[in-house]
């Protein structure tokens, strides 16, 4: 059964006060990564704003162990500690979580991450992805949306980004999912589920970010929401090469109603400001096709 949202436990583990921007996505995903875990993790951590959201040196805002690495090496050093855990018998019922940001992870890290799956390493690695270099004032990252503006894309970006997702599943691990920071159940159920599988355990999560996306902080739940609902968002899993979609996703595709034209989602935030018709159109061609997709793999028998 899926987690309720009243069900969920109060971690604990996320404390009061942090660095991050007001309405910032990461908190929410946050409480329910640690309280999933039950806190018996260890984390590896990238330069982002997952760094300055833990705090510098003796001051933290999270009460877990939390490594910060060097920008490539997140998944390396994931690798290293789960390693240093099982030859020191201290991994019963110990998580390693590498948590990256979508720069750290589609472009910065992918070789780590990349060799890392194909010897099936024993940790989870959770991409937050806000869609572009948040930390150092919102640069373009391979994750960032067709016709948004950043500030190395002042016209707005032209290409599609990456499908992360899809290139992990093409690894052969055991697990991946897509998650949300706007659907907390969701997240922490595929985080519960993720915890009990040996191997490499690959979750991409789509975390709003209202400064760099330009939108009012008390919006980021809406606009999670609204990103799956338009099918730019997909929620599903893979398990043994079998696809699900989950959640919201799951609701819609059964429903047979249409998702929100992504113009709904795109006049919501200042990125997107006068967007030509055309690069529109071209982004809701390929999040229907995506969509399209997606429906199609969860009706294939398992
Ligand atoms: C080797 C290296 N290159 C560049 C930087 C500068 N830097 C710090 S955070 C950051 C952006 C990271 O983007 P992302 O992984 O998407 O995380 P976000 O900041 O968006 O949370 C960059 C480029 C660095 N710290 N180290
Ligand atoms: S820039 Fe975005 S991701 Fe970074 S702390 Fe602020 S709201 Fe969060
Ligand atoms: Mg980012």
């Amino acid at each position: 059964m899926p987690t309720k949202i009243l069900d969920l436990p109060d971690s604990g583990f996320v404390l009061p006060g942090n660095r991050a921007c007001a309405g910032c996505g990461i908190g929410i995903a946050l409480r329910q990564v640690t309280a999933a875990l039950e806190g018996r993790m260890v984390m590896t951590v990238p330069a982002s704003c997952l760094t300055v959201f833990g705090g510098m040196y003796p001051i933290s805002s999270v009460g877990v162990p939390w490594v910060n690495v060097a920008f490539p090496s997140t998944a390396a050093a994931a690798s290293g500690i789960a390693a240093g855990l099982r030859a020191t018998g201290r991994d019963d019922g110990m998580t390693v979580l590498a948590m990256a940001g979508d720069g750290g992870t589609a472009d910065i890290g992918i070789q780590a991450l990349s060799g890392a799956a194909e010897r099936n390493e024993d940790f989870i690695y959770l991409c937050y992805d806000n869609e572009a270099y948040m930390n150092t004032g919102t640069q373009r990252s391979g994750m960032t949306p067709q016709g948004a503006r950043t500030t190395t894309t002042w016209a707005g970006k032209r290409e599609n980004p990456k499908d992360m997702p899809r290139i992990m599943e093409a690894h052969g691990i055991p697990y991946v999912a897509t998650a949300s920071a706007a659907f907390p159940t969701d997240l922490f159920d595929k985080v519960v589920k993720a915890k009990g599988i040996r191997g490499l355990r690959y979750i991409h999560m789509n975390t709003p970010c209202p400064s760099g996306w330009g939108f009012d902080p008390k919006d980021t739940v809406r606009l999670g929401k609204l990103a799956v609902e338009t099918g730019l968002v997909v929620l599903y899993e893979v398990e043994e090469g079998v696809l699900r979609l989950t959640g919201r996703s799951a609701a819609l595709a059964r429903s047979g109603k249409p998702r929100t034209p992504v113009a709904e989602y795109v006049a919501t935030q200042t990125r997107f400001r006068s967007m030509a018709p055309e690069t529109l159109n071209a982004v809701q061609a390929w999040a229907d096709t995506r969509w399209e997709h997606f429906v199609r793999r969860d009706a294939e028998p398992s």
